[in-house]
């Protein structure tokens, strides 16, 4: 659990200010995965790993920011604050700061403390969370209000111009608009969504490969731009179709061969999971846990075979996990190319499951995998008090 008075008094002894706190939440997704740029539909759900941003105002004109994390301070004047990104934690708050200074919002000069759980470079949107708990500082800073949505957008928006990632909305937007107990289905295109209860007696287990992986890296950009190239394609015959979100199986079978190999296979991958998200949507809605599971394991599937995001550590504890009692469906979450995979398991099994998880995965890798047992979580807020 995060230790919001240590960030406050850390806040305090560091700048003789007592801050306004700030909780932003990182998200494990359920199915869904790459839709989010394709316009498609995500269901992530909110997690109890968390950011808190610590923020007060300052007299002297500087940005001063401090990640306990990573016990690391940067300092820059209001009017000289970098144009570009460093290739540092900073890049995240400042990139956020940037984008709403090009909106016309005024920050003004702020001391801001960082603290976080989400485990880094484990698919499970540390960053997201940081942009998201420094957005609502700083617009408190401004004394702004802006939608919840609104927020995600301009988060976003740090990520692709500012740290030059070019994710989609899917992480910023949970973990503004996430809700206890909850997954919610997302429509990436409208920004309109549902939530939808997790059953009580259903356990969000997330298991860490250890494998790190990164979106500043390459391979999740070379898959964008080969979905990009697919759609360009099937555009080239179906003016209408701006975004996979759009096309269909056929439109693969009828041009597919117009594309590279690999641009077909990704493509094929979003056109089945935008299906496989919105099914899976309506079985947890209706409480049909089988139809959910199964749904998770063809994802997983279509991850690992056309997407060809996974690695082989992750196929690993899927595998296991789908050996397991108890265990209603496990994939890959998240960007891909290492991270975590998530279960679904029945409480009552759930002690057992991690048990064997973690051995069964020991004795196969080698490696002592981190498996956290998380509750569906609310999005951003301040803490009071
Ligand atoms: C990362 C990105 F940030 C998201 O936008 C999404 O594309 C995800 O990978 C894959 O579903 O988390």
């Amino acid at each position: 659990m995060l230790d919001v008075n240590g960030t406050r008094d850390a806040h305090f002894h560091a700048f003789q200010q007592t801050p306004a706190l700030f909780l932003a939440p990182g998200r494990v997704n359920l199915i869904g995965e790459h839709t989010d740029y394709a316009e498609g539909f995500v269901m992530p759900a909110a997690i109890d790993f968390a950011t808190i941003a610590a923020i007060s105002p300052r007299t002297d004109g500087q940005v001063v920011i401090a990640s306990q994390n990573f016990q690391e301070t940067v300092a820059h004047p209001l009017n000289q604050l970098p144009a570009r990104a460093q290739h540092h934690w900073s890049d995240y708050p400042l990139g956020v700061l940037a984008i709403l200074r090009g909106q016309g919002i005024e920050v003004p000069a702020f001391s801001l403390t960082l603290n976080g759980d989400v485990p880094v470079g484990a698919g499970l949107s540390s960053s997201a969370s940081v942009e998201v708990a420094t957005i609502s500082a700083l617009l408190h800073m401004a004394g702004k209000e802006i939608p919840l949505p609104q927020m995600a957008r301009l988060c976003q928006r740090a990520e692709n111009e500012f740290v030059g990632a070019s994710t989609g909305i899917m992480d910023q937007f949970i973990a503004c608009c996430g809700a206890e107990n909850h997954a919610l289905l997302l429509d990436c295109r409208s920004l309109a969504y549902k939530l939808a209860p997790i059953p009580a007696d259903v356990a969000i287990v997330i298991s860490n490969t250890m494998v790190k992986h990164s979106h500043a890296g390459g391979e999740y950009n070379t898959r964008r731009a080969e979905v990009e190239e697919a759609t360009r394609v099937i555009a080239s015959h179906r003016p209408e179709v701006r975004f996979l979100r759009d096309a269909t199986v056929e439109d693969l079978q009828k041009w597919g061969s117009e594309m590279s190999p690999d641009a077909l296979k990704r493509a094929r991958h979003i056109i089945t999971e935008n299906t496989r998200t919105e099914a899976a949507a309506a079985a947890l809605e209706a409480g049909d846990l089988k139809t959910l599971g199964r749904l998770m394991y063809e994802a997983h599937a279509s991850y690992r075979d056309d997407f060809e995001a996974s690695c082989p550590e992750a196929d690993i504890l899927v595998d296991l996990a789908s050996q397991e009692a108890g265990c209603i469906g496990a994939r890959l979450t998240g960007g891909g190319f290492g991270g975590c995979t998530v279960n679904l398991v029945e409480q009552a099994h759930a002690d057992t499951f991690i048990e064997h998880l973690r051995e069964g995965y020991h004795r196969a890798t080698g490696i002592a995998a981190d498996i956290y047992r998380c509750h569906a979580s609310a999005g951003v807020h301040r803490i009071e008090g």
